[in-house]
């Protein structure tokens, strides 16, 4: 109970899943648990700046899966690893100690300053061919589009936690995702036509609901000084937001309705952890870390859908889907009515009488107007 009620800690009690259920170990994603009540997904490829692989995918799908059977867990977040240890320009060389880590600034993106980190740069170019991503089994695979209509699918809210660059096909993950969370120095943006590829499902149809079309153009934005960067917003959205064009950073997404809120001077990394014990049967760790801002507030907003009805969320998540969606967003939507008629005497009725061999009794149930 506390945890749901109570004040988000500043510290929690997470268990870290090693391998997924077949017994094959994570190497580009990790699984963590908080509390039996909300799950982190995490993708772990910093030094690529979070892109995904196939594997990635692979990895991902697997533990959102998981994330789905276990019906201890109410709220997904979907994040990216910490990039900043694999460098990037800084361009205010303003540096902070804590608790023995040297931090680059916290500083905004609007403010002129470059960020190091990145929930997801994309698909991997380095792996992509003439017939998609290819790693394992050298086949090209685009199996981030099955993903996609995963998380869309989950019955349980899924929670974009961004901080740094959420561009190309990572920006498209945020997008599916029901609710974003951003850290201040978050950068967004379709990067796909300058590196030659496009999105044109899942991340579009939220441009164009939201009134954005943003893969004219693709600039550095960041880079320029703040008088073109305001002319660049003005000419951009300001007259005509249907064609935003370029990177836009969280207030401007916040603006156009992208992400629900952003968390000042929110570095995602978490500056300590505090305990740790490996459990040696399984492979997993159980630890205790610090949140970081970005986190807290995350787990602030998890906990507020968490005291709310679980089956009134995913009736409305799959009604919120349903006309986009088509005919698979009608099915979800009317799998949801048979789970609940399921529930009701009237649908026990014709199962029971069909074990017993009887035939069923429906006119004691009332035709409501
Ligand atoms: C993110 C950016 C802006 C960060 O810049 P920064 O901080 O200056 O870092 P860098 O020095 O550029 O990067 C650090 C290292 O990371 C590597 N890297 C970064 N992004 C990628 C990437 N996407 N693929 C491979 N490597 C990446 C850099 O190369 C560098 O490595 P080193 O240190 O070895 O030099 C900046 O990095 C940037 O602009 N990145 C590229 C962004 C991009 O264009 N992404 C791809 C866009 N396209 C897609 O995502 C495909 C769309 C898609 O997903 C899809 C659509 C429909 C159907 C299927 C798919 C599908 O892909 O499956």
């Amino acid at each position: 109970y506390h945890r749901v009620h109570g004040e988000v800690p500043t510290h929690e009690v997470f268990r870290r899943t090693a391998c997924d259920d077949l017994g094959i170990q994570f190497t580009d994603i990790i699984y963590e648990n908080l509390w039996f009540t909300l799950n982190f997904i995490t993708i772990s490829r910093p030094e690529r700046r979070n892109a995904f692989r196939p594997q990635t995918v692979k990895e991902l799908m697997r533990a959102f899966n998981d994330a789905r059977d276990d019906s201890t867990i109410g709220v997904i977040i979907f994040t990216g690893k910490d990039t900043t240890e694999y460098g990037g320009p800084l361009l205010n060389t303003e540096v902070q100690h804590s608790v023995g880590v040297i931090q680059p600034n916290t500083k905004s993106v609007s403010d002129g300053c470059r960020v190091p980190q990145a929930f997801c740069s994309g698909g991997d170019q380095a792996l992509r061919g003439k017939d998609g991503y290819a790693d394992y089994d050298n086949f090209g695979r685009l199996n981030v589009l099955d993903l996609q209509v995963q998380i869309r699918r989950l019955p349980k809210p899924v929670i974009a936690m961004v901080a740094g660059y959420a561009v190309g096909g990572g920006h498209v993950l945020h997008m599916v995702c029901d609710l974003t969370i951003a850290a201040d120095n978050a950068v967004f943006g379709q990067t796909c036509p300058k590196v030659g590829s496009l999105d044109a499902g899942y991340g579009r149809l939220w441009f164009v609901r939201c009134g954005v079309w943003n893969n004219v153009a693709h600039v550095d934005d960041h880079k320029l000084s703040k008088a073109d960067k305001g002319e660049n917003i003005k000419r951009n959205s300001k007259h005509s937001p249907y064609k935003k064009a370029r990177f836009y950073d969280a207030s401007e997404a916040e603006k156009m309705g992208l992400v629900n809120t952003v968390v000042p001077k929110a570095l995602k990394r978490a500056p300590y952890t505090l305990l740790q014990w490996k459990l040696s049967l399984t492979g997993d760790f159980l630890f205790v870390k610090q949140l970081a801002k970005l986190e807290q507030e995350t787990v602030k907003w998890c906990r507020e859908i968490m005291r709310n009805s679980p089956t009134a969320i995913r009736v409305i998540k799959s009604a919120l889907n349903a006309v986009d969606d088509g005919h698979a967003g009608l099915q979800e939507l009317a799998g949801d009515a048979t789970l609940l008629f399921y529930g009701t005497e009237e649908g026990n009725e014709g199962k029971t009488a069909y074990i017993q061999q009887r035939p069923p009794n429906f006119a004691k149930f009332p035709r409501r107007p």
